[in-house]
């Protein structure tokens, strides 16, 4: 009895054989060899197309299998038409017409069915892979909140836009002349040195030299250049100088600036003003009072202070010695302020003649420290997740 290994690579005289009983023992072999390798899963069609190296390049088991029965060059089916169909003795060729049609049609119907088979297992084993468990717990995306110092700002604009107040930005990094000379301190005014500063490395021949802020007073300037009075504006922002840290003290911090001209604005409407703020950021208790100072731009010129709340305004530590937060004043400073110098205004081609107004530079972080009682001005900078969640 010929086996069909490589029998179809012969014709079927050379396999002996010759009369229609033979034909159907033969085509009955090839079909149950057919039966075993389509009853296979993947895997097994895989290690057996391996072991016969008839793995096509697609490397899909089940392809190679259809092309290895059905392949129009080489498959099964074509080698049995070019060699024992249409090799045969013409007595024969109706019988084997007839077993290699039947053949063909189970062939076909059998990997249709098995692909079929293989895909509906392949969705299902997909669809257990990918199936949600809907009693686990769900992926939980923390909401951040505002950092205090962003807090402050919008507390504070909120109340400064009560009273009419609009909130215009600036840039950080300025020119000597927004910073320094627009605002009436010349080069080499002894000023300057309270206000060092960081300058920006720039290359040889740039038009001007370029520093990062030391205050938000020049929005003052580009305020004034670009709007007639009357004008009444609040400019949040950073600021830097080169100041050693300490508890009070960063070399970055926040201000916020603020900015009235018009041609009635007397001293009385600068202290109500600020005793408005201060009453509504801090509450009706707590005691302020206004210092003589100086600053090159406003004449007259004032520090604002509040109560130490660490020490309460007595200037002694609790276990003795003077308070380190005040540093035994009782008084903090909060804000420099006055009026605005009639020389600025030659600066923005106002008259100084007809209009008068005042201005005020508050320092963002001490407001907040002594609002919310954080002794150290380093932790609003040090980003710590356990100080941050307090102020959600
Ligand atoms: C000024 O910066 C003026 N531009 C304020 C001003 C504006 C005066 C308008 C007149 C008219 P001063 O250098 O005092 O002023 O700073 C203002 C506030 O910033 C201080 O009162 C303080 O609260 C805060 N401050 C100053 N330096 C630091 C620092 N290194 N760290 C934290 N806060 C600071």
């Amino acid at each position: 009895m010929p086996t069909v290994d490589n029998a179809t690579a012969k014709t079927l005289n050379e396999l002996g054989v010759n009369d229609a009983q033979g034909v159907a023992e033969i085509f009955a072999e090839v079909r149950a060899r057919f039966d075993r390798q389509v009853a296979l899963d993947t895997d097994g069609i895989r290690n057996l197309m391996l072991q016969q190296a008839w793995l096509g390049s697609d490397r899909d088991p089940v392809t190679s299998l259809r092309n290895f029965w059905l392949g129009r060059k080489a498959g099964v089916l074509t080698l049995i038409t070019e060699n024992w169909l249409k090799r045969s003795p013409p007595s024969l060729k109706g019988v084997i017409g007839k077993q290699f049609n039947e053949l063909k049609s189970h062939i076909e119907t059998k990997l249709a069915e098995q692909r079929k088979r293989i895909e509906e297992k392949t969705e299902a084993a997909a669809l257990t892979r990918e199936q949600v468990d809907l009693s686990l717990p769900g992926v939980i995306h923390p909401i951040g909140s505002h950092h205090l110092i962003r807090q402050v700002f919008q507390e504070i604009e909120d109340i400064f836009f009560s009273i009419g107040f609009s909130v215009v930005e600036g840039p950080e990094i300025e020119t000597p002349y927004y910073n320094f000379e627009a605002l009436n301190i010349p080069e080499f005014h002894p000023v300057r040195d309270d206000m060092d500063t960081f300058y920006i490395d720039l290359p040889e021949g740039a038009p001007t030299p370029l520093l990062l802020r030391t205050h938000t007073s020049p929005m003052q300037i580009r305020t004034m250049e670009k709007q007639k009075p009357p004008v009444r504006v609040i400019v949040p922002g950073k600021v830097y100088r080169r100041d050693n840290p300490d508890a009070t003290h960063s070399f970055m911090f926040h201000q916020v600036e603020g900015l009235a001209v018009d041609t009635d604005i007397t001293f009385c409407d600068f202290t109500g003003t600020i005793e408005y703020f201060v009453k509504q950021f801090f509450g009706a208790g707590v005691k302020t009072r206004f210092r003589p100072s100086y600053f090159p731009f406003t004449e007259p010129s004032v520090e604002f202070d509040v109560s130490c709340i660490f020490c309460g305004g007595s200037g002694a530590a609790a276990g003795g010695g003077v308070c380190s937060k005040c540093k035994g004043a009782g008084w903090i400073e909060l804000f420099g302020a006055g009026m605005v110098d009639p020389a600025v205004y030659g600066f923005v081609n106002y008259d100084a003649k007809k209009v008068s107004g005042f201005a005020f530079g508050m320092g963002i972080d001490r407001l907040a420290m002594l609002r919310y009682g954080i002794d150290d001005i380093q932790v609003f900078f040090q980003n710590d997740v356990r100080f941050l969640k307090q102020f959600p």
